[in-house]
């Protein structure tokens, strides 16, 4: 009889051989009370990101296309019965992994890290970024009626079965814009929790400022009309 798993922990990856070693050994000490597994998706890294993450323990994926499109090739494949999605440059915190965790258990269908509630926080956020997340949450809850208090943050969890009501398209860093907006369209029960984002660790941020920017916008005005 095959072990249940009860979380899933996927973990997109470009070139992040800095810091998947630190990552993934935080991630199983965190859910060591726990059947979990970590699936890393990791876009052929020139780096040896794939087999340090596989020597670890990880089960390893490849996309090619962009983080959105790595978190779904994870999500798909994940056996978990909650879904946590993480980045893999420390900016998370392991240890914030039983909130998420306790979110889903408490009956909600996503749980979202939030770093502009109470308790929360970003050492990693210029002020452009900053801003322009603050303009881009203030157009999602104004165009969809919603409430959200961060929006380009990637530490969540879902509740199996939740995804595939998304019918997610984004393939890049528009994911999580895509992910909130048809959270509410749908109906789906949305608990923020405080999470403090630290500065990336080793590496360089695959992020751009303007042109994912862009597409976040993009993805805003594409919903819609859909
Ligand atoms: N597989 C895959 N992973 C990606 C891709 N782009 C980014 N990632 C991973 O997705 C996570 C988030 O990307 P980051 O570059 O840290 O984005 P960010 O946190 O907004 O930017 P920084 O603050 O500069 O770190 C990291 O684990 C990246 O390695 C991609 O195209 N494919
Ligand atoms: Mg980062």
């Amino acid at each position: 009889m095959p072990r249940q798993v009860y979380v899933s922990v996927v973990i997109p990856t470009w070139n992040e051989s800095g810091n998947i070693g630190r990552v993934i050994p935080a991630v199983k000490r965190v859910l060591s009370g726990y059947s979990s597994e970590i699936i890393v998706v990791d876009r052929h890294s020139a780096d040896g990101t794939d087999q340090m993450a596989r020597r670890l323990g990880a089960r390893v994926l490849y996309d090619d296309i962009g983080k959105g499109s790595a978190l779904m090739k994870g999500l798909v494949s994940a056996k978990g019965r909650i879904l946590i999605s993480m980045d893999a440059d420390l900016s998370n915190e392991p240890k914030e992994l039983k909130l998420l965790i306790a979110g889903i258990e408490t009956g909600y269908d996503i749980c979202m890290g939030s770093r502009f509630i109470t308790g929360g926080g970003s050492d990693d956020m210029p002020w452009v970024r900053r801003f322009g997340n603050k303009v881009f949450v203030f157009l999602v809850n104004t165009l969809f009626g919603a409430n959200y208090s961060d929006l380009c943050y990637g530490y969540r969890s879902f509740r199996r079965g939740a995804m595939q009501k998304l019918n997610l398209k984004e393939r890049g860093f528009g994911i999580e814009t895509e992910i909130n907006i048809k959270a509410k369209r749908r109906g789906l029960r949305v608990l923020e929790v405080p999470s403090v984002e630290k500065k990336r660790d080793k590496g360089v941020g695959k992020l751009h400022t303007f042109r994912d920017g862009y597409v976040i916008l993009k993805t805003i005005f594409a919903n819609l009309s859909a």
